[in-house]
């Protein structure tokens, strides 16, 4: 077993943490022996027990000379868990407290450093110890997995990810505003499980207004992710979903500075609303950069999924604000609608938004695109 055969395991049980370990990253471990794996644990809700002492609790066999493979630098602070080089080292004492480099785990291959400040340190605290450490395994894949908590521990933002269903010719809805369905089954499973994967789901006024949508990952198994809404004037009655469900402890409201000090503001939070004021820019729209700051710092929001409408996501990608773009092109053709891009109007192919395709594949008879954003070099 290569070390590269078992983290890319370590990283696939590491995913059993999805939508419980935020604001903390996903992390998995695997202990390897004699080419095989004796144990695996992993990060599994916020605030429990880390990866790696997970996977050492677990190992019934002998930890003599194994291996410890995880997708990210054993932490060495004291946080809601105590340090996991504390666990690791713990395997190499003697009975009198002493170390004694040849007994317990003997290596660790560590797929990414730790962003986190108060965290790191971890690899030159086992390298002084007399650990072997291997950095950077499989670490564009640890990346990935984590990029949600790497862009939030490093900037206090949340990753933003814009997503739309759109026919061949770009179009959300038909001029009449009809969208259920452009896509079919499989995308749509694939939206619901990025529902389940982000900390919220973000929608305009308008949506809410057109298809009272629940916003949960009904098509997956997946918790329900928070709900955001934007209502610059708060007019939302609350008879849709979002403010009346049983899950309406976990929406919020962006509103104005102004609105979210009046009386219909209280009655929302009085339901267990969140609603939170923002800046309104010269063009009347909410300021969603200082919104993402707010519910970043907050909130502890590490990712938000932005599903539209037209109005919204336009103005997330002519304001860079979409670090990932999902879209789902259905093999359809509407010749006049709503173009997902409605309310952008690049002046030139120099400033026009471009993207880079990360990833491209089939969903069903829809193609689904990964795209991140060219940022200027
Ligand atoms: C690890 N293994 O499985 C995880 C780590 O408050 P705590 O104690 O849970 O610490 C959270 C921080 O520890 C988190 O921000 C990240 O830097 C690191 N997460 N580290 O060694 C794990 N989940
Ligand atoms: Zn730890």
């Amino acid at each position: 077993m290569t070390d590269a055969d078992a983290m890319r395991r370590a990283l696939h049980v590491a995913l059993r943490g999805t939508g419980k370990v935020s604001p903390n990253p996903r992390v998995g471990c695997v202990l390897v022996r004699d080419g095989r794996i004796i144990s695996e644990g992993w990060h599994d809700h916020y605030g429990g027990i880390h990866a790696e002492v997970h996977a050492l609790r677990r190992a019934s066999e002998s930890l003599e000379g194994a291996t410890m493979v995880v997708t990210l630098e054993p932490c060495n602070h004291h946080g809601k868990q105590p340090p996991c080089t504390d666990a690791i080292l713990a395997t190499k004492q003697r009975p009198d407290g002493t170390l004694d480099p040849s007994r317990g785990i003997r290596r660790v291959v560590v797929g990414m450093r730790d962003p986190n400040p108060q965290a790191q340190g971890g690899i030159e605290r086992l390298q002084q110890a007399g650990i072997e450490v291997t950095v950077g395994v499989l670490e564009a894949e640890c990346r990935w997995i984590n990029r949600f908590f790497v862009k939030h521990v490093t900037t206090g933002m949340p990753y933003v990810i814009g997503k739309g269903a759109i026919s061949l010719d770009g179009f959300i809805a038909t001029r009449e505003g009809q969208s259920q369905w452009i896509s079919g089954e499989e995308a749509r499973r694939r939206a619901h499980a990025l529902r389940a994967e982000v900390d919220a789901v973000l929608v305009g006024r308008a949506t809410v207004e057109r298809d009272n949508p629940h916003l949960g990952p009904r098509l997956v198994r997946g918790r329900m992710p928070r709900r955001i809404v934007l209502d610059t004037g708060l007019r939302l009655s609350m008879n849709y979903r979002v403010l009346c469900d049983e899950h309406r402890m976990r929406t919020i409201v962006a509103t104005s500075r102004e609105r979210a000090e009046s009386s219909a503001a209280d009655a929302l939070r009085r339901e267990g609303i969140t609603v939170v004021g923002v800046s309104v820019t010269s063009a009347g729209r909410l300021a969603l950069d200082e919104l993402f700051v707010t519910i970043g710092k907050e909130l502890s929001i590490t990712s938000v999924l932005v599903e539209g409408g037209a109005q919204v996501l336009s103005w997330c990608i002519e304001h860079g604000l979409l670090d990932e773009l999902h879209l789902f092109v259905a093999p359809m053709m509407l010749g006049q609608g709503i173009s997902f891009t409605a309310a952008l109007s690049a002046q030139s192919l120099q400033s026009a938004p471009r993207w880079q395709y990360h990833a491209l594949g089939r969903a069903g008879d829809d193609t689904h695109l990964i795209l991140l954003p060219q940022r200027p070099s």
